[in-house]
């Protein structure tokens, strides 16, 4: 329907022209082909000025208008180190082109204007000039000189690749239709390495499992924090199409290329509070952000700054919008330890896990530490319920008394305890769930007490500190209602008796 009025409308455009053209002729044949061609060419002439008046106006208005909404202008000074030297470059070149640009439309309408066709007058031929040639030639290749080595010179500082010695943080972006995927490194400062072919649904970047470095690697949600003040590496992928990595207030703006890694280094300069601090200094930014609610927080209140796609990568390219959150060195730790590991929290002990079944090192140093933790509270605790601790990560074969090889770092972090505090005893309890015959539950819970007994004698524990005890179902955690559950009351513990010599 839509391209049917238009092709219409085409057809009636076109019907007018041709009976103007038909008028004019006419009107041409009544007054005289000369009358009609001086008339035309004032009224062009006139015209052209009228333009060019209108039209530079509107340049200089629209300007002045959106002045405090333009980049580098008002309030949007650069809120990143290199930025103001990019500003410059942008300014610098902003004068120049726009002298030229001024001076050329003012000769362009001006001599459409006073070099109308007049009767008699006759137009002048230039064959050939050297001296104007030269000028013109000259004076463009010197100013484009100029302002090609500065912005090299700008470029190379933006572009130096980060000192191994400096204090940076590198964060990895990885563009598809239509996200970012954001990777911070764990607490190690290190980004795991990733293999395109190990690409799964669960497992979106590919992330190599087997490389310690990815254990800890972070993808945080749509908000993004970094630190002000701190050199940043951004290492830019693509996944699928072009995309552009573009923080615009921070003039950094950098193509991710599939199957050819780019990088942008920054370093923010300004928290999100002082930008909103400093539009809050323009009355265009105390309006209200919504004009339907004029009483709702004002432009300023609302502001962030944001991560763009600058590449028309697709339909979507418009939803790879991300907010960036600029805070302090404080605010950025406490943020970042809210975060959790993508391979604890997603991968681990699934069926992507290449180290299922396995205890990594940083478990066995985690739990070893909760466990002395833990050991700890119970040690000094004056509270009867504090003094019984579940050993969590002890497991037995199925139906048997024979630990399972990686209920050594549990009953080893027990060991270590037990050396610290040398004065205690405990009751080491085995309980079992509600499935089968109870007194067969009483007889394996029994066992495997003794079993977790035996490793501890085994390793020079007195066996006069320790007390196995079965007690088969009778003391579940919680009803045995479900298989998690019934997990729940599986399970070995150990209360603290007393303290023969009083910590
Ligand atoms: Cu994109």
């Amino acid at each position: 329907m839509t391209a049917l009025i238009i092709l219409l409308c085409v057809l009636l455009i076109s019907i007018v022209l041709v009976q103007i053209g038909k008028v004019t002729e006419l009107t041409a044949q009544i007054k005289g082909e000369r009358e009609v061609l001086r008339d035309n060419s004032k009224w062009n002439g006139w015209l052209s000025l009228v333009f060019m008046v209108v039209f530079l106006v509107s340049v200089c208005i629209s300007a002045w208008e959106y002045k405090n909404e333009m980049m580098g202008y008002g309030p949007h000074k650069a809120a990143s180190a290199h930025g103001g030297a990019l500003d410059d470059m942008f300014h610098i070149t902003l004068v120049l082109t726009g002298i030229v640009f001024v001076i050329c439309h003012i000769a362009l309408f001006w001599f459409a204007y006073k070099y109308r066709w007049q009767e008699g007058r006759k137009a002048q031929f230039i064959a050939h000039d050297n001296r104007l040639e030269l000028i013109w030639t000259a004076v463009p290749a010197v100013v484009m000189t100029i302002l090609v080595v500065r912005g090299l010179n700008a470029w190379n500082t933006v572009m130096a690749d980060i000192n191994p010695n400096e204090d940076y943080i590198e964060i990895e972006a990885t563009g598809q239709q239509f996200n970012w995927i954001i990777r911070y490194p764990g607490p190690d400062g290190k980004l795991g390495t990733r293999n395109f072919k190990l690409t799964t649904a669960n497992n979106q970047l590919g992330m190599d499992f087997t490389d310690p470095k990815t254990w800890d690697d972070v993808i945080p949600g749509q908000e993004l924090y970094l630190p002000v003040g701190k050199k940043v590496r951004v290492r830019i992928t693509a996944k699928d199409v072009l995309h552009n990595f573009y923080l615009p207030h921070f003039r950094v703006k950098m193509d991710a290329v599939p199957g050819m890694p780019t990088y942008f280094i920054f370093t923010p300069v300004k928290t999100t509070a002082e930008y909103r601090n400093e539009l809050r200094k323009y009355d265009d930014f105390n309006k209200p952000n919504d004009a339907a609610d004029p009483t709702g927080p004002k432009r300023w209140e609302k502001f962030e700054y944001e991560l763009a796609c600058a590449e028309l990568c697709g339909k979507g390219h418009y939803s790879m919008k991300r907010i960036l959150k600029i805070v302090s060195q404080e605010e950025f730790d406490a943020w970042y330890k809210t975060q959790e590991s993508f391979y604890l929290t997603q991968i681990r002990d699934k069926d992507d896990d290449p180290n299922k079944g396995k205890v990594l090192d940083m478990e066995v140093r985690q739990r070893a530490q909760e466990f002395s933790d833990n050991m700890k509270k119970a040690v000094e605790s004056a509270d009867p319920a504090d003094k019984t601790l579940t050993l969590n990560h002890i497991n037995f074969e199925s139906g048997s008394a024979t630990l399972t090889a990686n209920s050594r770092y549990e009953l080893d972090n027990l060991v270590t305890g037990l050396n610290a505090y040398s004065g205690i005893t405990i009751e080491v309890a085995g309980h079992t769930d509600n499935t089968g015959d109870p007194s067969a539950n009483l007889a394996l819970s029994g066992a495997r007490a003794a079993a977790v007994v035996k490793y501890l004698t085994d390793r020079g524990i007195s066996a006069g500190r320790l007390r196995p005890k079965g007690y088969g179902d009778t003391r579940p955690l919680v009803a045995n209602d479900t298989e998690e559950n019934r997990a729940k009351n599986r399970r070995t513990e150990f209360t603290i008796l007393g303290t023969s010599n009083p910590l």
